[in-house]
């Protein structure tokens, strides 16, 4: 009998699951194609970066949705077109599987199944569309994992309902995942039910179709976290429905995860850090737990924070955990009880933060930290005991074309590389790791500002900023790199 502490792991799993990440919002384009309906990402327009503050959020409000309606307002909206993944999934597809990939994470666009997110019966043409991008992958043998929701609100939500700020919300939702649960239970094992669910807290728009200004006397915190709640249990509540249709199906939440540091050992600062940590495990909190944690009562209390739950909420979260727990992993932050000593930096989801000394940082600012990931991985697998899942890590960068048309995109390589090390290094800890979906393996619009040019992918589209180009797909050298990291298990980095 092999005692297993001394059954020695050489690093991943023989069934891990590597691949790579996208959002329909951010890829498919094909708007209003097949009889899709409008999400809120399709009204978010490019703004040029001298624009765009050093915090930047993609918040619309009310009025400018009613003016680009009535056609009032000469905005561009990339999200609308992505990279045409909606007539190029195959050729897309091929090169992942060229790749090697033994996994692929996709969002299914809620407004192409319900394009007003209440009609009474669901989209023939959405559905459709779906089977064959399944059926695509299923034919190379890569694993979707399918988030329900990655930002796509159907706008008609927002518009009569507030978005998630209404408990109406709940009901839509749960009928949607219903009508997909049952469609593709063959093909499909893998769900997620809210991309970065704390996206709500940053932008209530983004992460649930909620226009603030619609809610006169309320704080965006005080919105966020009532939204939050009616997100918890609708997501408590599919997770049911995914066990009742399919009992293999596994669910997961998803958490875009910021590792915050002290910015010295100073106890103010340690004390802040925690604090900063506590406010974005709160949500992975509550989707595990099945409760809300006691350290929030507190806070709730002192930012005047008081959530309306109905009879049964409680009892609904926590007979229904997830079974996995998925998060974004791209940068970690330091925070100071004095911010003003320091250098402000941003980054996904971050909007305070303090530049770190020993990091470098993207060319869009976001501190680079791989020995974070692993510190991050650690410390939510002893937070849960719960299998992880890394469904998005990548770097957004400025990509050079060659005169040969060969992009050396070594930096990326650099940036995967350490990434995937620290993953392994988690891996021999003890963490029980699913796989890695790393961000963008096509290149596609930016979720928070809407370019192209802030660049994620193995494969180079040829599109720019303002949406000129060819659309032509073609491999950089992380292309054939990453092939050999999935060839080898994680082995030849
Ligand atoms: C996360 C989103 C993804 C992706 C990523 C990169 O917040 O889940 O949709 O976009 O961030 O961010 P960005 O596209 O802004 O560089």
């Amino acid at each position: 009998m092999t005692n297993n502490l001394s059954k020695k792991m050489n690093g991943f799993p023989a069934d891990f699951l590597w691949g790579g990440a996208t959002a329909a919002n951010q890829v498919e384009g094909g708007y209003d194609a097949g009889g899709k309906g409008l999400t809120t990402a399709d009204m978010v327009p490019f703004v040029p970066k001298a624009q765009r503050g050093l915090n930047f959020a993609i918040d619309v409000n009310s009025d400018y949705i009613e003016r680009a309606l009535k056609g009032e307002v000469e905005d561009r909206y990339p999200k609308r077109d992505g990279v045409d993944f909606y007539n190029r999934y195959e050729e897309d597809i091929e090169l992942f599987a060229e790749m090697g990939f033994k996994a692929f994470r996709l969002s299914i666009n809620w407004a192409r199944i319900f394009p007003n997110g209440d009609d009474a019966v669901p989209n023939l043409e959405g559905l459709e569309f779906y089977d064959r991008v399944f059926a695509a992958l299923n034919k190379h043998g890569i694993e979707p994992i399918v988030t329900l929701s990655h930002y796509e609100t159907p706008l008609a939500l927002s518009r009569k309902h507030n978005g998630w700020y209404s408990r109406e919300l709940i009901p839509l939702f749960v009928k949607y995942a219903e009508t997909v649960f049952n469609r593709y239970r063959h093909q499909v094992k893998y769900w997620i039910t809210f991309n970065e669910i704390n996206m709500m807290g940053h932008s209530p728009y983004t992460g649930g179709g909620v226009l603030i200004d619609r809610i006169p006397g309320r704080t965006k915190e005080q919105i966020a976290y009532q939204a939050l709640h009616h997100q918890f249990v609708a997501s408590a509540l599919v997770t049911k429905l995914a066990h009742e249709i399919d009992p293999s199906a596994q669910v997961g939440c998803m958490l875009a995860r910021t590792q915050t540091y002290p910015v010295t050992n100073n106890p103010d600062d340690v004390f802040l850090a925690q604090h900063y940590n506590d406010l974005n495990l709160f949500h992975t909190d509550v989707h595990v737990h099945g409760e809300y944690p006691s350290y929030m009562n507190r806070y709730f209390a002192e930012n005047d924070i008081e959530i309306q739950k109905e009879i049964g909420d409680d009892e609904i979260l926590k007979q229904y955990p997830v079974d996995y727990v998925s998060l974004s992993y791209y940068m970690s932050k330091s925070v100071a009880k004095n911010p003003e000593n320091y250098e402000a930096v941003s980054g996904n989801l971050v909007t305070y933060a303090v530049k770190n000394q020993y990091l470098d940082t993207s060319d869009w600012g976001w501190q680079i930290d791989p020995k974070g990931l692993r510190i991050t991985l650690r410390d939510m697998y002893n937070r849960y005991r719960k299998p992880l899942f890394v469904v998005e890590n990548g770097l957004g960068a400025y990509d050079k074309v060659e005169e040969d048309g060969s992009i050396h995109d070594t930096y990326r390589i650099d940036y995967l590389k350490k990434h995937i090390e620290q993953m392994k290094e988690a891996v021999l800890d003890g963490v029980d790791l699913m796989g890695y979906t790393a961000w963008g393996p096509i290149d596609l619009i930016s979720m928070s500002t809407s370019e192209m040019s802030k660049r994620y992918g193995f494969v180079y589209v040829d599109q720019d900023d303002e949406g000129n180009g060819t659309l032509n797909r073609s491999k950089k050298d992380s292309f054939d790199w990453y092939k050999r990291v999935i060839a080898t298990n994680g082995e030849d980095l």
